[in-house]
């Protein structure tokens, strides 16, 4: 059986109604769309959840029951053997990416230099678990927000030296990202925020923040590490403001500070609800500007304002991701959904991290398949097509073509009659929209 006491977790198809240990979506290999599922998908699990996440709460300890507890007494030697467990977790699950942060995978030294050799042997041990399986690192990251030196921020810390600090470990990350052969890099802003503008002084960080983003782009083109960099925008958690507020905000402190050519963005689904959008609205504006980079895939609650990271199950919401992907034609140049969630803490058995990852993943399979459907059907593509079709002729098209002036837009509209104004109107009949997504839904899973 191996270290977790579950089987490789198979596609089963659809003839049971109750989820157990097994895809009734998720088949790898299937083509979709001109790709197979996997390729399309790219799940990644997120080790910070997986193997670190005890089920913790403000009100509680850990709930958690997994098989490594109570057999190390050196955090190193346990740091070490969770390789083990986190690599037959992936090959088990099927996952081809996972994802971490430096501090994720190895306890900390008392000097940058001491941290940086625990994470090394660590990282060596990755690699070769890497070359044995083929997993690949969708991401890593750096932990600029743990340890209580980041209690104001890194890059926008009002401290020097802990901004100095953290360019050193940013830069031993991104020598592991290319070691690794991260297809990516992230920057979530953790700390990168304020609690109270009072003593802050919001430019100045953000320079400083750029200037950071800057040095990691310099360093990454010194040493050829060529993984996409994506900034992660959240709105608020941990401080009440954080400065990557959103896709909107991020991009255009990516105009602002000449960055387009270097970010693209990493969205999650909580994240965007945090900032009051969907998931969907998220990757939109970040198609539009042309820098969608990769998914974080969870989950938030309508009736809870905090960052939940449940993990995906919201089949309407998976649908209008894949509808997005699909239209994109791929997730980023490099992205994938990385499973940025934990089971709740009532689930607290170690099987619990394959039933949730599987319920993730057949969400985004079933997704998928409907997303197909509606494209095959180019059901939204007409729809929008029609709805914005007096554009393509006539005074529409003078508007697009830039020929249209106030004065000849006037002279158009002035004697008009209100009746013609109504008429040139149109019902969208939403609801009618709206039932026929549903109905895709229950078509295309049938
Ligand atoms: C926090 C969050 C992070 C990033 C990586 O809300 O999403 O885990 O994904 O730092
Ligand atoms: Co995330």
């Amino acid at each position: 059986m191996g270290l977790w006491d579950v089987e490789k977790i198979p596609f089963v198809g659809t003839d049971n109604v109750e989820q157990g240990l097994g895809f009734r979506y998720y088949d790898a290999d299937r083509v979709v769309a001109g790709k197979k599922m996997k390729d399309w998908l790219r799940f990644g699990v997120a080790w910070w959840h997986t193997f670190d996440q005890e089920l913790v709460d403000p009100f509680g300890t850990g709930t958690s029951h997994r098989p490594w507890y109570g057999k190390y007494s050196d955090p190193m030697d346990e740091a070490l053997a969770k390789v083990d467990y986190a690599f037959e977790f992936f090959t088990k699950l099927g996952a081809e990416y996972f994802c971490f942060h430096d501090r994720d995978i190895a306890p900390e030294g008392d000097t940058l230099r001491e941290t940086n050799a625990n994470l090394d042997k660590v990282v060596d041990k990755i690699e070769e678990n890497m070359k044995a399986t083929g997993v690949k690192l969708l991401w890593n990251t750096s932990s600029l927000f743990t340890n209580p030196r980041f209690v104001s921020g890194a890059s926008t810390s009002p401290f020097a030296d802990i901004y100095a600090y953290s360019a050193g470990q940013l830069k031993h990350s991104l020598e592991i990202a290319k070691r690794l052969g991260a297809e990516n890099y992230v920057f979530w802003g953790g700390r990168e925020g304020y609690e109270n503008l009072w003593n802050t002084q919001m430019k100045r960080e953000q320079a400083h923040m750029a200037q950071f983003f800057h040095m990691c782009n310099d360093y990454a083109k010194e040493i050829g590490l060529d993984a996409q960099f994506l900034i992660e925008p959240k709105a608020k958690e941990p401080t009440m403001h954080q400065y990557d507020f959103d896709a909107a905000t991020a991009i255009a402190f990516l105009q602002t500070y000449d960055l387009m050519d270097v970010m693209k963005l990493n969205l999650e689904g909580n994240h965007a609800n945090l900032a009051g959008h969907t998931y969907q609205h998220e990757i939109r504006t970040a198609r539009e500007a042309g820098v969608l980079g990769s998914l974080d895939a969870n989950q938030g609650d309508k009736l809870i304002g905090w960052d939940m990271d449940e993990f995906p199950t919201d089949l309407y919401e998976t649908t209008t991701v894949m509808w997005e992907v699909l239209a994109e034609g791929q997730i980023g140049p490099h992205g994938g959904l990385n499973f940025d969630a934990k089971p709740r803490r009532t689930s607290f058995v170690a099987e619990d991290l394959f039933r949730s990852h599987i319920a993730g993943m057949d969400a985004f399979a079933a997704g998928l398949l409907i997303a197909d459907k509606m494209h095959e059907d180019k059901y939204i593509e007409n729809l929008q097509a029609q709805r914005y079709s007096s554009y393509d002729s006539g005074i529409g098209a003078t508007i697009e073509d830039g020929t249209a002036t106030l004065a000849s837009l006037e002279e158009y509209a002035l004697d008009k009659p209100q009746s013609e104004l109504i008429a040139a109107t149109q019902s969208d009949h939403l609801e009618s929209v709206k039932a026929t997504i549903n109905n895709y839904m229950f078509e295309a899973l049938k």
